[in-house]
């Protein structure tokens, strides 16, 4: 097979920090995840256009010009579609589980069964309650236990009722749109089938089970069912983690934070967090600031000990801590690679098993907390809830203790680092409004504000890191959009400066006026992955605001770096809650035209959103903005 060229490092990210870090790991011949991406490469056709079935042991089976069918019959169109359909519930079970395990702790709270974590936000807790029709004349412990048993009914229920959180907070004209795509479905196919979902895990099974040999064929049949599972982790289990996690560890606020490599301190133990769920976390940063183990920390010959965040816990502590942020995705072995990490603690979700061997070329303890995610080389720390302030002091003891065996010889820690201003929870933006979105409305109304987009998703070695995440954000200000979003991009835009306040310069001169008056950059970090929730939540309050649907808004979305299959699932529950969204690269459905105009066009008739791809970020932001100025039209 014909060998890849290999990359320059100024062409593999525009960060300096890591083209600083990949030149020395260069030098010193440590491989990363580009060195991979170069080892794998040219990838699989067969796989990048979505036409590898291994469903069954009949095959695999790949369809060619020849062979146009697999074993079993199944043509390209089926293939494809259930391919992507496989994709998005593997996103929705990764984000629900994040959610039932949050639902999962605060019933126990509730119970007083774990004393370890108590609830820290009881206006929130009323807020959610009242929202789910909860009395809250009551002790707070009893609220709290009927949100974690409604949270964990919309897991486990076997009705076809809608999800109980989907139908307390979608706006009202979007689920008017479902129910009246269901009836035109029931009625055009005869069969029972619909896009709003009934039980989270149910639509995970369900999705797995149409896709597995010899179920469901009709590539409309197998799209729709991804529609209704990816609803249920955007109105379901992501919202639910989000939801949740502000009871349980505080809504976040506004508050500025440092972020990239130079956050790692020279003279402290450095702990780096990776991975997404903040029950880990909240309890390492907490243990870590105590007294007690600052005092070890300064025995051991450290100056004390610098938590510090990566990927989507990093989003979590940040957005409610304050806690600096090392980088996003492909940050994570480069972080290593500094010589100053004594312990990198993983939970799940987005973690490079790589980690494990490059770990051990330098003191860096690779500590793994989870049972869902272990990993070769990793030293194994079980995280349990009912125990946290223990488990989490010996994380903490097993850091400090590796402190003595950092090779000063091998530290080198980029300077970079940038100021950012985040903690934009829909309750804090609410407050800057002045306690309504009529402000925020008004400005788009009058086109201070032309649109919003909403960018997330991860980072991916086969497009120039941060590239596309910056570059479609400068000219979305530039052009009076307002940009929100989470996960990856927003630690991409934090460290290229564009959540300083400074950035309102950079925005258009209407944008910048409201941003001014605001006093807030025209860059929003809204929080992790499954913080999406709070970008179609307050989409929705748009919405019913203004009596509308959420298909009729200036909203798009874009998804410019992504990686994983969360990401499928987080791009198809916004198009499905009607908004448009760009995604590069390509995903893997180019095999099959007619999947392909199902999801770029048909599904536009069905629910107002669809998808688009394009590699130039400058033609992505003129599609952006042509989307934005016809449905301004119709404001
Ligand atoms: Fe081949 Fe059909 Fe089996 Fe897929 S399900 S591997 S197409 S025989
Ligand atoms: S961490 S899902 S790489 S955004 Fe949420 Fe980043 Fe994507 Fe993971």
């Amino acid at each position: 097979m014909k060998k890849v060229k290999e990359k320059k490092i100024e062409e593999m990210s525009i960060d300096p920090a890591v083209q600083e870090i990949l030149q020395l790991a260069s030098e010193k011949g440590y491989e990363t995840v580009w060195d991979r991406l170069n080892s794998q490469s040219p990838h699989c056709k067969f796989g990048l256009n979505g036409l590898c079935c291994k469903n069954c042991i009949m095959g695999p089976c790949r369809i060619t010009p020849k062979t146009t069918t697999g074993v079993c019959g199944a043509e390209a169109d089926t293939i494809v579609a259930r391919n992507i359909v496989r994709g998005i519930a593997a996103g929705v079970a990764a984000h629900s589980d994040h959610g039932r395990a949050v639902a999962i702790l605060l019933k126990e709270v509730a119970c007083q069964e774990n004393k370890d974590y108590t609830i820290f936000d009881t206006e929130k807790l009323k807020a959610v309650a009242t929202k789910l029709g909860v009395d809250t004349d009551r002790d707070i412990h009893e609220i709290a236990k009927d949100v974690a048993e409604i949270a964990l009914k919309d897991f486990g229920k076997q009705d076809d009722k809608p999800l109980k959180f989907l139908a307390s907070y979608a706006p009202k004209k979007r689920l008017e749109r479902w129910l009246d795509l269901e009836k035109k479905l029931y009625s055009e196919t005869d069969k029972k089938t619909g896009v709003i979902p009934r039980n989270i895990d149910r639509e995970v099974a369900d999705s797995m089970h149409r896709t597995t040999m010899g179920v469901d064929h009709d590539p409309l049949s197998l799209l729709i069912q991804g529609v209704r599972a990816s609803l249920a982790d955007g109105w379901g289990g992501s919202l639910i983690a989000t939801e949740l996690q502000d009871i349980l560890f505080g809504t976040p606020r506004i508050r500025t934070i440092m972020a990239n490599l130079g956050v790692i301190s020279p003279d402290h133990i450095n702990i780096v967090i990776h991975g997404h769920e903040p029950i880990l976390s909240e309890k390492v940063v907490e243990i870590a600031n105590t007294p007690d183990m600052q005092k070890l920390a300064q025995e051991y010959g450290a100056k004390g000990i610098n938590v510090v965040g990566m990927c989507c816990t990093g989003n979590e502590i940040l957005m409610r801590q304050g806690v600096p942020v090392a980088g996003n995705e492909l940050h994570q072995e480069l972080a290593i690679l500094t010589g100053a990490v004594e312990a990198i603690v993983v939970d799940v979700q987005c973690i490079y098993p790589a980690l494990g061997k490059l770990a051990k070329c330098f003191h860096t303890k690779f500590i793994s907390t989870s049972d869902r995610a272990k990993f070769p080389g990793s030293l194994h720390i079980q995280f349990e809830e009912e125990h946290a302030n223990e488990v989490a002091k010996k994380i903490v003891k097993t850091a400090i203790e590796a402190f003595p065996k950092r090779d000063k010889r091998k530290v080198h820690i980029p300077s970079f680092k940038s100021e950012a201003v985040v903690g934009f929870s829909n309750e804090q933006l609410l407050k800057i409004l002045g306690g309504s979105l009529k402000p925020l409305v008004d400005a788009i109304l009058a086109g201070d504000i032309k649109g919003i987009a909403g960018i997330v998703g991860c980072n991916n070695p086969k497009v120039k890191h941060d590239y596309y995440h910056v570059t479609l954000t400068k000219e979305l200000i530039k052009r009076d959009i307002l940009v929100i979003g989470t996960g990856c991009w927003a630690i991409a835009a934090a460290k290229a400066g564009l959540m300083r306040i400074e950035t309102q310069e950079l925005a258009g001169e209407r944008l910048r006026k409201v941003c001014k008056a605001l006093n807030i950059p025209p860059v929003i970090h809204m929080g992790s992955c499954v913080d999406c929730s709070r970008m179609l939540t307050l989409a929705g309050a748009i919405a019913d605001y203004l009596e509308a649907d959420i298909s009729d808004l200036p909203l798009v979305g874009s998804a410019p770096e992504w990686t994983t299959e969360k990401a499928v699932s987080i791009g198809t529950y916004f198009v499905a809650s009607g908004v448009p969204v760009h995604l590069w690269p390509a995903p893997p459905i180019s095999g099959s035209p007619k999947v392909v105009s199902l999801l770029t066009q048909e599904i536009k008739n069905l629910l107002g959103g669809y998808f688009f791809v394009e590699e130039d970020p400058i033609k992505t932001v003129d599609i952006m903005e042509a989307i934005i100025q016809e449905k301004r039209k119709a404001l």
